[in-house]
C-alpha cells in the first residue's frame, strides 16, 4: 500500500525486503544497507585484501617483524566498536620517519600543486593535529577534529573495504581509515592505502564543508543500490576524490586525495603528461579505470 517501506535489518540476508510479506515482495527489494551509524560495526571483518595477510608482490612480505606490526593494526581495527575512542597507537622510530620522508617531501608542493580548500585547512591540521614531521597524527585526535569542523569521523579499517561498504560509511560522514604505514623500504610507494594517504590525501578536504557535503551525497546514493550504480558510484569517486583535480584563478590544482599524498603522482599530475577529462558524471561513471579495486 501507501505505507512506509520498512527494509529488514538482518546483515546475514543478501536482500532486504518489505516487512509485510506483501505482494511487493521482490519488486521492492534491495541490498542490505546500514541504517544507523553503529551498523558500520558490521564491516569490520568484510576486508577485501591484505589486512594482515599481505601478497606476495608486498614490499613487507617477507618482513615478520612488519607482519606482526599489521596483525596489531588489524586486531585494532576487527574489535573497534562505534563510539569508542580509536586507540592511541605508539608508532614506532622507523614508522615516524618514514611518515617525515613522505610529509617533508610534500609540504614543499602544496602552495603550488594544492587547490585551495586544502591549503586552508593544512595549517589548522598543522596546529591542532600535530601534522609535521616528527609525528604520526592519531586517527583519534582527527576524528574529532573533523567531527567539530563538519561532523565527518573516522574509524579504523584494516584494509580495503568493498565499494559499497566503503560509500555507505560516507553516507554517515564516517570514512574509513588506515592506521597502518607503508614498509620502510619503499616510503614513496604503497600499493594500498596507508596512514599517509588518508591523513596527508584525504583528511584535509573532510574539514571542507562543500566537500564534506559532496562526500556525504556520494554515499547517500549508494545505499541500497544494485551493483551496477555502486560501480558507477564507485568511478565518479575515483575520478574526483581520488584523482580528481579542477581550474582555480585559471591554474590547475589537486585535490584528489592519491595526488596530494604522493610526491611523484603530485608533480605529474600537473603537467601536460596526463590525460585530462572533464567531470561529466554521467559519463564519467562509465570510464574504464586504470587500476582499481574492486
Ligand atoms: N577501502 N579502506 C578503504 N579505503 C578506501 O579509500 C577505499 C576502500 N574501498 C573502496 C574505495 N576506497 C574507493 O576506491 C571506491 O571503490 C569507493
Ligand atoms: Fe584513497
Amino acid at each position: 500500500g501507501s505505507d512506509v517501506l520498512i527494509l529488514s535489518r538482518d546483515k546475514n540476508q543478501k536482500h532486504a525486503s518489505t516487512s509485510h510479506g506483501s505482494a511487493f515482495d521482490g519488486v521492492f527489494s534491495a541490498p542490505w544497507f546500514p541504517r544507523r551509524i553503529d551498523e558500520l560495526d558490521q564491516f569490520a571483518n568484510q576486508i577485501l585484501s591484505y589486512g594482515a595477510e599481505l601478497d606476495s608482490d608486498h614490499p613487507g612480505f617477507t618482513d615478520d617483524v612488519y607482519r606482526k606490526r599489521r596483525k596489531y593494526f588489524a586486531d585494532i581495527a576487527f574489535n573497534y566498536k562505534h563510539g569508542e575512542d580509536i586507540p592511541i597507537v605508539d608508532y614506532t622510530e622507523d614508522e615516524i620517519k618514514t611518515w617525515g620522508t613522505i610529509f617533508t617531501n610534500l609540504v614543499d608542493l602544496y602552495p603550488t600543486h594544492a587547490c585551495r580548500e586544502f591549503n586552508r585547512v593544512f595549517p589548522l591540521l598543522q596546529e591542532h593535529c600535530s601534522y609535521k614531521p616528527d609525528t604520526i597524527p592519531q586517527l583519534r585526535d582527527i576524528s574529532n577534529f573533523l567531527h567539530k569542523t563538519t561532523g565527518f569521523r573516522l574509524r579504523p579499517v584494516a584494509g580495503l573495504l568493498s565499494s559499497r561498504d566503503f560509500l555507505a560509511g560516507l553516507a554517515f560522514r564516517v570514512f574509513h581509515a588506515t592506521q597502518y604505514i607503508r614498509h620502510s623500504s619503499k616510503p614513496l610507494y604503497t600499493p594500498e592505502p596507508d596512514v599517509c594517504h588518508e591523513l596527508i590525501g584525504h583528511v584535509p578536504l573532510f574539514a571542507d564543508p562543500a566537500f564534506a557535503q559532496f562526500s556525504q551525497e556520494i554515499g547517500l546514493a549508494s545505499l541500497g543500490a544494485p551493483d551496477e550504480w555502486i560501480e558507477k558510484l564507485a568511478t565518479c569517486y575515483w575520478f574526483t576524490v581520488e584523482f580528481g583535480i579542477c581550474r582555480q584563478a585559471g591554474k590547475l590544482k589537486a585535490y584528489g586525495a592519491g595526488l596530494l599524498s604522493s610526491f611523484g603522482e603530485l608533480q605529474y599530475c600537473l603537467t601536460d603528461k596526463p590525460q585530462f577529462k572533464t567531470f561529466e558524471p554521467s559519463v564519467t561513471a562509465s570510464q574504464v579505470v586504470p587500476r582499481r579495486v574492486s
